[in-house]
């Protein structure tokens, strides 16, 4: 992690956790925004103009959170707008790098950075903490604007004004079931298998495990009555982040995190659900299973030989 803007190598691999043995995330450092004409954010935030090919996102095929932004850059027709690195899906002692894992970008072609951490320190030469994905960075100021993924996510959905489509992932007459929904989802589900799988007791294991299953119970149930999507018939923001996780469940939550009481696949209504997702256009091209199965069975903590399964057998999914 990063100290007063120096790497430390003696980051805790085994991720943060509290007094009872609980993963805790870290929150976001950069939060600035973009708007059409450069004018604050929705909350006030000091926001950038949008431009087309100034903004660049650096995100890995492994994260849940990178990848609910490279699906909304899909969604909302921005894809020559804003450019994108793939770092290597292996998170090593030195943090997210860039390599030549098939698949991923190379050398980073911003500031030859061999690293995701030094495009942190050049943006705060005193910055402390993860140097996590997403980011996204502006090339005209060569710096971080924003590192929270569900800031950057709105802001593709209202910050490019007609540089993007106008799908709207989060309709105004939806804000209110979408916030409700989301805070459902995040804590017990997204963060939940994280919480399993990083649990350091057998009692925060079982807790999360109990959150993940509800949640998923829950979703199977509100999609049993035949919608499309999870608030109805419109595609929303709760969908992109229902479907990160979904989409990695059966690769690898249900072997290196434990959770695997079932699998997606046992959900008839959740399985039709994450095909249809991935069945949108442009989505399959953000879901790369190889990348996620060697990112996450590399987390050492957790499998110290680095052994990845053969399996499972992803057809159903067209993966
Ligand atoms: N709040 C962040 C969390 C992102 C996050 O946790 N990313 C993970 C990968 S899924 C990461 O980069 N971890 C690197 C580390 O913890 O050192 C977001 O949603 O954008």
């Amino acid at each position: 992690m990063l100290v007063d803007g120096k790497w430390s190598n003696s980051w805790d691999p085994f991720q943060k956790s509290d007094a009872k043995g609980r993963f805790v995330r870290q929150t976001s450092t950069f939060r600035d925004w973009i708007t059409p004409d450069g004018a604050p954010g929705p909350e006030g935030q000091r926001a950038f103009p949008a431009e087309a090919g100034r903004y660049h996102l650096y995100v890995a095929y492994i994260c849940p959170w990178a990848s609910r932004t490279l699906m909304a850059r899909q969604l909302k027709g921005l894809s020559d707008v804003i450019s994108v690195s793939v770092v290597d899906p292996r998170l090593g002692d030195n943090g997210w790098e860039f390599g030549d894992f098939p698949g991923s970008s190379g050398a980073d072609d911003q500031i030859g950075a061999r690293f995701l951490h030094q495009l942190y320190s050049i943006s705060d030469p005193a910055v402390n903490g993860r140097a996590t994905v997403p980011v996204l960075w502006d090339k005209a100021r060569k710096t971080i604007v924003n590192n929270e993924s569900a800031d950057i996510l709105r802001i593709m959905n209202s910050g490019f004004g007609d540089l993007a489509n106008d799908v709207d992932l989060r309709p105004e007459d939806l804000v209110d079931q979408i916030d409700v929904l989301n805070d459902a989802i995040y804590e017990p589900f997204n963060n939940g298998v994280y919480k399993a799988g990083f649990a350091k007791s057998q009692e925060a294991h079982n807790e999360a495990v109990t959150t993940v299953f509800d949640t998923m119970d829950a979703m199977e149930t509100r999609l049993s009555d035949g919608r499309d999507f999870l608030l109805g018939d419109r595609l929303t923001e709760t969908d992109l982040r229902a479907f990160v996780t979904l989409i990695r469940f059966d690769a690898a939550y249900v072997g290196l995190f434990k959770t695997n009481r079932k699998r997606v696949e046992d959900y008839p209504f959740l399985q039709a659900y994450t095909k249809r997702v991935l069945d949108l256009p442009g989505i399959r091209s953000t879901v790369k299973i190889d990348h996620i199965k060697a990112g996450y069975y590399s987390i050492a903590a957790l499998n110290p030989n680095g052994i990845v399964p053969n399996g499972p057998d992803l057809s159903a999914l067209g993966l």
